[in-house]
């Protein structure tokens, strides 16, 4: 699939996309990024994207006409291809919070065109025009669009097939649920602290796989049922409960 990023920072990109498990997806090409950087559309001789709004205040708005500019090369680009045009997603704290679905069905789509806006925000007839999924991370304000596309790029790409080792899928399979994740320990047994010794829960040094895979299923509920009541709520209204799952949730002092 591919994936092309208009955006004033293209450099912000290969630091992240050639490190780490999903390095293998973007350098095969399975996710394929193009970056197109905004400040080539530029129409004058400054290379100027952005200006004063309308109305006054404080800050610049990206302009409107390299933007156009900019989606018109990438449609272009991506016809000429042989790619599916993909949405057109534009990041904002006001859009549809990102969520495990929508990354595994972005995985399995032609990819799309991420917008990465900068200063006050994207001339808003842009917005009306061209964009058709405006997502969130979350309720907070970021200087840019860049990390969230940054992050849609790697929650998809840890999707790709070979990205992860079997093991690992059938761990993701089990996030699948819907629950928070168990606790991880390491070596070694005991950690020694000056607060006294912290050893690593008992089971999990047992061998006994069934009971090691309980303790962990009642981790993940315990933890899920404190923080995320509403993410119990929606697994058992889809049936991703079992009854010892119910059962050991009727023992827990909530
Ligand atoms: C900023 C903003 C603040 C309050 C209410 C709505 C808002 N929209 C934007 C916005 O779209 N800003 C543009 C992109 C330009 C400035 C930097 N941008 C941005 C995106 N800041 N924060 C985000 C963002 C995106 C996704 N999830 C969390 C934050």
């Amino acid at each position: 699939m591919r994936f092309d990023v208009i955006t004033l920072f293209p450099e912000l990109f290969a630091p992240f996309m050639t490190v780490g498990v999903t390095r293998r997806a973007f350098e095969s090409g399975q996710v394929d990024v193009r970056l197109w950087p905004l400040r080539d559309f530029a129409s004058d001789n400054y290379r100027r994207v952005d200006d004063r709004p309308y109305g006054g205040g404080p800050g610049m708005v990206m302009l409107a006409e390299p933007l156009l500019k900019a989606l018109g090369a990438v449609r272009n680009a991506r016809s000429e291809a042989g790619a599916t045009a993909g949405p057109v997603i534009h990041f904002s704290p006001t859009g549809r919070p990102i969520n495990q679905a929508l990354l595994r069905e972005l995985a399995q789509g032609p990819g799309a065109t991420l917008l990465c806006g900068r200063y006050e925000g994207i001339d808003q007839r842009v917005l009306d025009r061209e964009v058709d999924l405006e997502l969130s991370l979350g309720d907070f304000v970021l200087s840019g669009g860049e990390l969230p596309a940054l992050a849609l790029l790697d929650g998809i790409a840890r999707l790709q097939e070979g990205v992860l080792s079997d093991a690992r899928s059938h761990e993701q399979d089990s996030f699948e649920d819907g629950l928070l994740d168990c606790p991880h320990y390491s070596r070694p047994e005991v950690l020694a602290l000056p607060e006294g010794d912290q050893p690593v829960p008992p089971v999990l040094l047992s061998g006994h796989h069934a009971d090691i895979a309980r303790w962990r299923r009642e981790r993940s509920l315990s933890l899920t049922a404190q923080r995320r009541p509403d993410l119990i709520a929606a697994a058992r209204a889809a049936g991703r409960l079992s009854k010892a799952d119910e059962r050991y949730l009727a023992t827990l002092a909530l």
